[in-house]
Protein backbone atom coordinates (compact mmCIF):
# COMPACT_ATOMS: atom_id res chain seq x y z
CA UNK A 1 0.00 0.00 0.00
CA UNK A 2 1.38 3.30 -1.00
CA UNK A 3 2.14 5.68 2.10
CA UNK A 4 -0.31 8.40 2.49
CA UNK A 5 1.31 11.67 1.14
CA UNK A 6 3.47 13.64 3.48
CA UNK A 7 1.42 17.49 4.17
CA UNK A 8 4.71 19.13 3.95
CA UNK A 9 4.61 17.38 0.14
CA UNK A 10 0.97 18.69 -0.18
CA UNK A 11 1.86 22.30 0.75
CA UNK A 12 4.43 22.24 -1.56
CA UNK A 13 2.71 21.03 -4.16
CA UNK A 14 -0.45 23.77 -3.48
CA UNK A 15 2.50 26.50 -3.42
CA UNK A 16 3.97 25.66 -6.51
CA UNK A 17 1.02 25.30 -8.07
CA UNK A 18 0.15 28.67 -6.94
CA UNK A 19 2.95 30.46 -8.52
CA UNK A 20 3.97 33.94 -7.46
CA UNK A 21 0.63 33.97 -5.54
CA UNK A 22 0.53 33.94 -2.13
CA UNK A 23 -1.86 31.29 -0.45
CA UNK A 24 -3.72 32.35 2.69
CA UNK A 25 -2.92 30.46 6.20
CA UNK A 26 -6.39 29.78 5.81
CA UNK A 27 -6.70 28.24 2.24
CA UNK A 28 -4.02 26.01 3.43
CA UNK A 29 -5.91 24.86 6.36
CA UNK A 30 -8.85 23.82 4.47
CA UNK A 31 -7.35 22.21 2.14
CA UNK A 32 -4.92 19.88 4.45
CA UNK A 33 -7.72 19.53 7.15
CA UNK A 34 -4.92 21.08 9.53
CA UNK A 35 -4.62 24.00 11.85
CA UNK A 36 -3.12 27.16 10.87
CA UNK A 37 -0.12 26.84 13.68
CA UNK A 38 0.31 22.81 12.10
CA UNK A 39 0.78 24.64 8.71
CA UNK A 40 3.05 27.24 9.91
CA UNK A 41 5.25 24.70 11.63
CA UNK A 42 5.45 22.36 8.42
CA UNK A 43 7.05 25.57 6.47
CA UNK A 44 10.23 24.91 8.63
CA UNK A 45 11.00 21.33 6.90
CA UNK A 46 10.08 22.94 3.57
CA UNK A 47 12.20 25.44 4.45
CA UNK A 48 15.21 23.20 5.60
CA UNK A 49 15.36 21.60 2.23
CA UNK A 50 16.62 24.90 1.02
CA UNK A 51 13.47 26.46 -0.66
CA UNK A 52 12.69 30.22 -0.11
CA UNK A 53 9.18 31.37 1.62
CA UNK A 54 7.91 34.30 1.95
CA UNK A 55 5.58 34.93 5.01
CA UNK A 56 3.48 37.86 5.26
CA UNK A 57 0.77 39.25 7.78
CA UNK A 58 -2.78 38.78 6.00
CA UNK A 59 -1.51 37.63 2.85
CA UNK A 60 -0.90 34.25 3.61
CA UNK A 61 2.44 32.11 1.80
CA UNK A 62 4.56 32.51 -1.33
CA UNK A 63 7.44 30.46 -2.83
CA UNK A 64 10.09 32.62 -4.08
CA UNK A 65 10.85 30.86 -7.37
CA UNK A 66 13.66 32.16 -9.29
CA UNK A 67 14.71 30.91 -13.05
CA UNK A 68 12.64 27.64 -13.37
CA UNK A 69 15.11 25.35 -14.62
CA UNK A 70 18.37 26.66 -12.76
CA UNK A 71 19.89 24.05 -10.25
CA UNK A 72 20.68 26.84 -7.46
CA UNK A 73 17.35 27.93 -6.59
CA UNK A 74 15.93 24.42 -7.33
CA UNK A 75 16.83 22.32 -4.07
CA UNK A 76 17.11 18.59 -4.45
CA UNK A 77 15.85 16.72 -1.28
CA UNK A 78 12.52 14.55 -0.68
CA UNK A 79 10.05 17.27 -0.54
CA UNK A 80 10.94 18.50 -3.81
CA UNK A 81 11.28 15.26 -5.50
CA UNK A 82 7.88 14.16 -4.21
CA UNK A 83 6.09 17.59 -5.22
CA UNK A 84 6.70 16.68 -8.98
CA UNK A 85 5.48 13.24 -8.53
CA UNK A 86 2.33 12.50 -10.46
CA UNK A 87 1.20 9.03 -9.70
CA UNK A 88 0.09 7.05 -6.84
CA UNK A 89 2.44 4.30 -6.25
CA UNK A 90 5.81 5.11 -7.67
CA UNK A 91 7.97 7.30 -5.57
CA UNK A 92 5.38 7.46 -2.50
CA UNK A 93 7.87 5.76 -0.37
CA UNK A 94 10.75 7.61 -1.13
CA UNK A 95 13.91 8.25 1.18
CA UNK A 96 16.85 10.85 0.36
CA UNK A 97 19.85 9.98 1.51
CA UNK A 98 22.30 12.96 1.75
CA UNK A 99 24.89 10.37 1.52
CA UNK A 100 25.11 6.67 1.28
CA UNK A 101 27.59 3.64 -0.56
CA UNK A 102 25.06 2.89 -3.24
CA UNK A 103 21.45 3.19 -3.27
CA UNK A 104 20.71 -0.27 -4.94
CA UNK A 105 22.62 -1.45 -1.44
CA UNK A 106 20.65 0.41 0.94
CA UNK A 107 16.89 -0.66 -1.42
CA UNK A 108 18.20 -4.36 -1.15
CA UNK A 109 18.10 -4.10 2.54
CA UNK A 110 14.59 -2.28 2.57
CA UNK A 111 13.20 -4.91 0.01
CA UNK A 112 14.26 -7.70 2.89
CA UNK A 113 12.32 -5.78 4.78
CA UNK A 114 9.23 -5.55 2.78
CA UNK A 115 9.41 -2.30 1.28
CA UNK A 116 6.10 -1.60 -1.05
CA UNK A 117 6.69 -1.78 -4.87
CA UNK A 118 7.45 1.53 -6.23
CA UNK A 119 9.52 2.64 -3.32
CA UNK A 120 12.19 4.38 -4.61
CA UNK A 121 15.84 5.55 -2.83
CA UNK A 122 17.97 8.50 -4.07
CA UNK A 123 21.43 9.77 -2.75
CA UNK A 124 22.87 13.16 -3.32
CA UNK A 125 26.19 11.47 -2.70
CA UNK A 126 26.95 8.04 -3.54
CA UNK A 127 30.52 6.63 -2.29
CA UNK A 128 30.58 3.02 -3.72
CA UNK A 129 27.97 3.25 -7.34
CA UNK A 130 27.73 -0.12 -8.71
CA UNK A 131 27.92 -1.26 -12.05
CA UNK A 132 26.87 -4.71 -13.70
CA UNK A 133 29.37 -7.34 -13.00
CA UNK A 134 31.51 -5.73 -10.23
CA UNK A 135 32.27 -2.51 -12.38
CA UNK A 136 32.42 0.80 -10.47
CA UNK A 137 29.96 3.84 -11.50
CA UNK A 138 31.49 7.16 -10.90
CA UNK A 139 29.05 9.01 -8.96
CA UNK A 140 30.00 12.81 -8.93
CA UNK A 141 28.78 14.29 -5.25
CA UNK A 142 25.92 16.18 -6.11
CA UNK A 143 25.90 16.31 -9.79
CA UNK A 144 24.05 13.37 -10.68
CA UNK A 145 20.62 11.05 -10.09
CA UNK A 146 21.63 8.20 -8.27
CA UNK A 147 18.33 6.31 -7.98
CA UNK A 148 17.23 2.65 -7.21
CA UNK A 149 13.39 2.24 -7.53
CA UNK A 150 11.45 -1.46 -6.28
CA UNK A 151 9.64 -3.64 -8.27
CA UNK A 152 7.41 -6.61 -7.08
CA UNK A 153 6.29 -7.78 -10.80
CA UNK A 154 4.16 -11.47 -10.68
CA UNK A 155 6.88 -12.53 -13.04
CA UNK A 156 9.21 -15.55 -14.24
CA UNK A 157 12.63 -14.40 -13.93
CA UNK A 158 13.76 -14.45 -17.57
CA UNK A 159 11.34 -11.74 -18.01
CA UNK A 160 13.63 -9.64 -16.09
CA UNK A 161 15.68 -8.33 -18.81
CA UNK A 162 12.85 -6.72 -20.33
CA UNK A 163 12.36 -4.40 -16.91
CA UNK A 164 15.51 -3.29 -17.77
CA UNK A 165 14.87 -2.25 -21.32
CA UNK A 166 11.51 -0.66 -19.65
CA UNK A 167 13.44 1.12 -17.45
CA UNK A 168 15.78 2.14 -20.12
CA UNK A 169 12.73 3.52 -22.54
CA UNK A 170 11.20 5.66 -19.39
CA UNK A 171 15.17 7.46 -18.68
CA UNK A 172 14.30 8.34 -23.19
CA UNK A 173 11.41 9.57 -22.36
CA UNK A 174 12.32 12.13 -20.07
CA UNK A 175 15.15 12.97 -22.23
CA UNK A 176 13.93 13.37 -25.62
CA UNK A 177 11.40 16.45 -24.87
CA UNK A 178 15.23 18.23 -23.55
CA UNK A 179 15.75 18.82 -27.11
CA UNK A 180 19.42 16.94 -27.05
CA UNK A 181 20.56 15.74 -30.29
CA UNK A 182 22.28 12.00 -31.39
CA UNK A 183 20.01 10.28 -27.83
CA UNK A 184 20.02 6.65 -28.21
CA UNK A 185 19.79 3.15 -26.30
CA UNK A 186 22.85 0.88 -26.99
CA UNK A 187 21.57 -2.21 -25.82
CA UNK A 188 20.94 -3.06 -23.59
CA UNK A 189 21.09 -0.32 -21.03
CA UNK A 190 23.23 2.99 -21.43
CA UNK A 191 22.05 5.84 -22.54
CA UNK A 192 24.45 7.53 -25.28
CA UNK A 193 24.49 10.86 -26.78
CA UNK A 194 26.80 11.75 -29.19
CA UNK A 195 28.43 8.45 -28.42
CA UNK A 196 29.13 8.82 -25.26
CA UNK A 197 27.56 7.09 -21.96
CA UNK A 198 24.90 9.43 -19.75
CA UNK A 199 23.18 7.10 -18.45
CA UNK A 200 23.52 3.61 -17.19
CA UNK A 201 21.29 0.89 -15.55
CA UNK A 202 22.18 -1.82 -13.17
CA UNK A 203 18.69 -4.51 -12.47
CA UNK A 204 18.84 -6.64 -9.60
CA UNK A 205 16.68 -9.37 -8.67
CA UNK A 206 15.93 -11.90 -5.88
CA UNK A 207 13.72 -14.64 -7.08
CA UNK A 208 13.05 -18.24 -6.99
CA UNK A 209 12.88 -20.96 -9.88
CA UNK A 210 9.45 -19.67 -11.26
CA UNK A 211 8.67 -16.17 -9.90
CA UNK A 212 10.45 -12.94 -9.32
CA UNK A 213 10.51 -12.08 -5.48
CA UNK A 214 11.63 -8.43 -6.45
CA UNK A 215 13.40 -6.24 -8.92
CA UNK A 216 15.44 -3.24 -8.27
CA UNK A 217 16.53 -0.71 -10.99
CA UNK A 218 19.35 1.07 -10.40
CA UNK A 219 19.88 4.24 -12.46
CA UNK A 220 22.73 6.40 -12.33
CA UNK A 221 22.49 9.53 -14.92
CA UNK A 222 25.06 12.07 -15.14
CA UNK A 223 23.21 15.57 -14.91
CA UNK A 224 25.22 18.81 -14.24
CA UNK A 225 28.44 17.53 -14.48
CA UNK A 226 31.49 19.72 -16.71
CA UNK A 227 33.67 17.65 -18.04
CA UNK A 228 36.64 18.30 -15.30
CA UNK A 229 33.65 16.38 -13.19
CA UNK A 230 34.92 13.13 -14.50
CA UNK A 231 37.77 11.02 -13.44
CA UNK A 232 40.03 11.13 -16.58
CA UNK A 233 39.72 7.01 -17.35
CA UNK A 234 35.85 7.57 -18.46
CA UNK A 235 36.01 11.62 -19.47
CA UNK A 236 36.55 10.34 -23.10
CA UNK A 237 33.25 7.88 -22.72
CA UNK A 238 30.91 10.02 -20.42
CA UNK A 239 29.13 13.11 -20.84
CA UNK A 240 26.69 14.41 -18.88
CA UNK A 241 22.91 16.54 -19.86
CA UNK A 242 24.13 19.56 -18.49
CA UNK A 243 27.42 19.61 -21.14
CA UNK A 244 24.64 18.41 -24.17
CA UNK A 245 22.02 20.90 -23.45
CA UNK A 246 25.03 23.69 -23.27
CA UNK A 247 23.53 25.01 -20.03
CA UNK A 248 24.84 27.88 -18.34
CA UNK A 249 23.03 27.09 -15.18
CA UNK A 250 22.26 23.84 -13.27
CA UNK A 251 19.54 21.81 -14.20
CA UNK A 252 16.75 20.86 -11.51
CA UNK A 253 17.53 17.61 -10.62
CA UNK A 254 14.39 16.97 -8.50
CA UNK A 255 12.36 17.90 -11.36
CA UNK A 256 14.25 15.50 -13.24
CA UNK A 257 14.58 12.39 -10.77
CA UNK A 258 10.48 12.32 -10.66
CA UNK A 259 9.81 12.79 -14.33
CA UNK A 260 12.28 9.41 -14.18
CA UNK A 261 10.06 8.03 -11.55
CA UNK A 262 6.75 9.00 -13.37
CA UNK A 263 7.69 7.58 -16.62
CA UNK A 264 8.60 4.56 -15.06
CA UNK A 265 5.68 3.50 -13.02
CA UNK A 266 3.38 4.52 -16.71
CA UNK A 267 6.26 1.87 -18.54
CA UNK A 268 5.63 -0.66 -16.26
CA UNK A 269 1.77 -0.19 -16.27
CA UNK A 270 2.09 -0.72 -19.94
CA UNK A 271 4.38 -3.65 -19.73
CA UNK A 272 1.87 -5.47 -17.17
CA UNK A 273 -1.06 -4.84 -19.37
CA UNK A 274 0.63 -5.04 -22.65
CA UNK A 275 3.54 -7.30 -22.48
CA UNK A 276 6.96 -7.53 -23.41
CA UNK A 277 6.72 -6.77 -27.50
CA UNK A 278 5.34 -3.37 -26.31
CA UNK A 279 8.26 -2.42 -24.30
CA UNK A 280 10.64 -4.05 -26.69
CA UNK A 281 8.98 -2.21 -29.59
CA UNK A 282 9.36 1.27 -27.72
CA UNK A 283 13.03 0.21 -27.20
CA UNK A 284 13.60 -0.79 -30.79
CA UNK A 285 12.23 2.87 -31.90
CA UNK A 286 15.61 4.28 -29.61
CA UNK A 287 17.90 1.77 -30.46
CA UNK A 288 21.61 3.11 -31.90
CA UNK A 289 22.65 -0.72 -32.20
CA UNK A 290 19.98 -2.26 -34.40
CA UNK A 291 21.83 -3.10 -37.83
CA UNK A 292 25.16 -1.87 -37.07
CA UNK A 293 28.11 -4.14 -37.19
CA UNK A 294 29.32 -4.67 -33.21
CA UNK A 295 32.47 -6.17 -31.17
CA UNK A 296 30.75 -8.31 -28.87
CA UNK A 297 31.88 -9.48 -25.27
CA UNK A 298 29.63 -12.26 -24.25
CA UNK A 299 29.00 -15.80 -22.19
CA UNK A 300 29.89 -16.95 -25.96
CA UNK A 301 33.23 -15.18 -25.93
CA UNK A 302 34.86 -12.26 -27.96
CA UNK A 303 33.55 -11.79 -31.72
CA UNK A 304 32.12 -9.54 -34.47
CA UNK A 305 28.61 -9.82 -35.62
CA UNK A 306 26.08 -7.78 -36.95
CA UNK A 307 22.89 -6.87 -34.77
CA UNK A 308 19.85 -8.35 -36.63
CA UNK A 309 17.33 -8.12 -33.86
CA UNK A 310 16.21 -8.47 -30.23
CA UNK A 311 14.01 -10.87 -28.58
CA UNK A 312 10.64 -10.66 -26.60
CA UNK A 313 12.91 -11.39 -23.13
CA UNK A 314 15.86 -8.84 -24.70
CA UNK A 315 18.28 -10.75 -25.85
CA UNK A 316 20.00 -9.33 -29.47
CA UNK A 317 20.28 -11.72 -32.05
CA UNK A 318 23.30 -11.36 -34.25
CA UNK A 319 25.61 -12.76 -36.78
CA UNK A 320 28.90 -13.64 -36.86
CA UNK A 321 31.43 -13.15 -38.95
CA UNK A 322 31.36 -16.66 -39.58
CA UNK A 323 27.74 -16.64 -40.65
CA UNK A 324 26.08 -18.39 -37.49
CA UNK A 325 23.13 -16.33 -36.02
CA UNK A 326 23.50 -16.58 -31.93
CA UNK A 327 20.94 -15.00 -29.08
CA UNK A 328 23.37 -13.08 -26.74
CA UNK A 329 21.15 -12.65 -23.28
CA UNK A 330 23.98 -10.40 -21.19
CA UNK A 331 27.72 -8.91 -22.29
CA UNK A 332 29.41 -5.92 -23.42
CA UNK A 333 29.13 -4.29 -27.13
CA UNK A 334 30.93 -1.82 -28.87
CA UNK A 335 29.78 -0.36 -32.10
CA UNK A 336 32.65 -0.68 -34.89
P1 LIG B 1 27.87 -0.67 -16.62
O1 LIG B 1 28.59 -1.90 -16.13
O2 LIG B 1 27.09 -0.77 -17.88
O3 LIG B 1 28.85 0.54 -16.77
C1 LIG B 1 30.00 0.71 -15.96
C2 LIG B 1 31.07 1.28 -16.84
O4 LIG B 1 30.67 2.57 -17.33
C3 LIG B 1 32.37 1.52 -16.09
O5 LIG B 1 33.23 0.40 -16.18
C4 LIG B 1 32.96 2.75 -16.81
O6 LIG B 1 33.63 2.37 -17.97
C5 LIG B 1 31.71 3.51 -17.24
N1 LIG B 1 31.31 4.51 -16.25
C6 LIG B 1 31.49 4.53 -14.91
N2 LIG B 1 30.92 5.60 -14.35
C7 LIG B 1 30.35 6.30 -15.36
C8 LIG B 1 29.60 7.52 -15.44
N3 LIG B 1 29.30 8.24 -14.35
N4 LIG B 1 29.19 7.92 -16.66
C9 LIG B 1 29.45 7.22 -17.77
N5 LIG B 1 30.15 6.08 -17.76
C10 LIG B 1 30.60 5.62 -16.58
C11 LIG B 1 25.99 0.73 -15.60
O7 LIG B 1 26.92 -0.27 -15.44
C12 LIG B 1 25.05 0.72 -14.40
C13 LIG B 1 25.24 1.93 -13.54
C14 LIG B 1 24.17 2.04 -12.50
C15 LIG B 1 24.47 3.11 -11.50
C16 LIG B 1 23.33 3.31 -10.56
S1 LIG B 1 23.51 4.74 -9.60
C17 LIG B 1 22.23 4.29 -8.57
C18 LIG B 1 22.34 2.78 -8.38
N6 LIG B 1 23.20 2.46 -7.27
C19 LIG B 1 24.31 1.81 -7.66
O8 LIG B 1 25.22 1.42 -6.89
N7 LIG B 1 24.27 1.64 -8.99
C20 LIG B 1 23.08 2.19 -9.57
Amino acid sequence: MPELEDPSVKILKLLKNAGNKYVSGEELSNELGMSRTAIWKRMDSIKEEGFNIEAVTKKGYRLIVEDDFSGINNPYGKLAVQSEIIGNVFGQNLRFLKETDSTNTVLKKMAAENAPEGTVVLADIQSAGRGRRGKTWMSAPKLGIWMSILLRPNLHPSSVQTLTLAASVAVMRVLEPMGIKNLGIKWPNDIIINGKKVCGILTELSAEAERVEWVILGIGLNVNHLEPDFPQDIASIATSLRMCTNSNIQLNRSRIAANIINEMEKVYQDFLEKGSSWVVEKWKKRSITLGKRVNIISQLGSFGAEVLDITAEGKLIVRDDDGTVREILSGEISLR
